[in-house]
């Protein structure tokens, strides 16, 4: 097994390993890598659903999205990203080619336990564009200016699906009506004990024991802090790759930037803690 790191502070690939049948001792270097470096891809795998699905178990549970237009139809744990892109009209659907390129973002924010990682499985890349960008949640709460960090104290920050502008385009009609979740702004990572801006302005809708003039200000004001100079992985695609990002250190965004008429397809799956 090799590893190489890919970015400056996060992210890095590892080659030469079949993750169909790994040892517990192979499997705890890969963990140990993904804390260290908050993304990760697997390179060169040929994958059944199956084999999928008992890798992403190691990392914790498997968790059904909201999102049910989006689920595989007989396994609700499979999301499939890039699927059905045109309209009976033939006309692009924005929604789906641009899932996950509005904000930067983590997944799952809005649930009491928040997804722990999201793993993605490539099955076809387009010729060019289509990147995931990341970036370190860690190094958002580092370069936080003094007086930014004593405003957000131990604050918490109330967080729904799809947030201020209910953007909820993804979900069935029934599953529209969100109550906030509150969870701490600055979070203290529950395995490497960092700390990071544990964020989403897409959403976010209120910072608590603020007045809502001063909950947007304040919202507005770390959405500019999120990202770092030295801090971000752009992941380019290969058609094999399994990626998995810790969403309690890392933001990432969609790129939606590649020819629409190309394929781009991934499985996914939301991981939350183990029970
Ligand atoms: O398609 C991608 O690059 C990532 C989309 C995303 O935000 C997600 O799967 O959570
Ligand atoms: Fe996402």
């Amino acid at each position: 097994m090799q590893v190489n790191k890919l970015g400056p502070q996060i992210g890095a690939e590892i080659l030469g390993v079949d993750i169909r049948n790994l040892d517990q001792e192979t499997f705890d270097v890969i963990y140990q890598t993904w804390l260290d470096c908050n993304v990760i891809a697997v390179r060169d795998q040929a994958l059944e659903l199956d084999d999928f699905f008992n890798y992403s178990r190691r990392f914790g549970n498997l968790y059904a999205h909201p999102s049910k237009s989006t689920r595989h139809p007989e396994h609700p744990e499979l999301t499939i990203l890039g699927v059905n892109k045109f309209n009976a009209d033939g006309k692009l659907d924005k929604v789906i080619y641009g899932r996950g390129s509005d904000n930067w973002h983590t997944d799952g924010a809005y649930d009491e336990i928040p997804f722990k990682a999201t793993q993605l499985y490539a099955l076809a890349i387009p010729s060019h564009g289509g990147d995931t960008l990341f970036a370190s949640m860690y190094a958002a709460y580092d370069a936080l200016p003094q007086t930014l960090r004593a405003q957000v104290g131990n604050r918490l920050g109330g967080f729904t699906y799809g947030g201020r502008r209910k953007a909820t385009a993804l979900l069935n009609q029934e599953d529209r009506d969100w109550t906030p979740v509150w969870h701490p702004i600055i979070r203290t990572h529950p395995e490497t004990g960092r700390k990071g801006l544990y964020f989403d302005p897409g959403k976010i809708v209120a910072i608590e024991g603020l007045p809502k003039n001063e909950s947007d200000a304040l919202i507005d004001e770390l959405t500019t802090h999120m990202i770092q100079p030295d801090a971000e992985y752009h992941h380019k695609w290969r058609t094999g790759d399994v990626v998995i990002w810790d969403n309690r250190c890392t933001y990432h965004r969609a790129a939606a930037d590649y020819p629409p008429e190309e394929d781009r397809i991934h499985w996914r799956v939301s991981i939350k803690p183990p029970a």
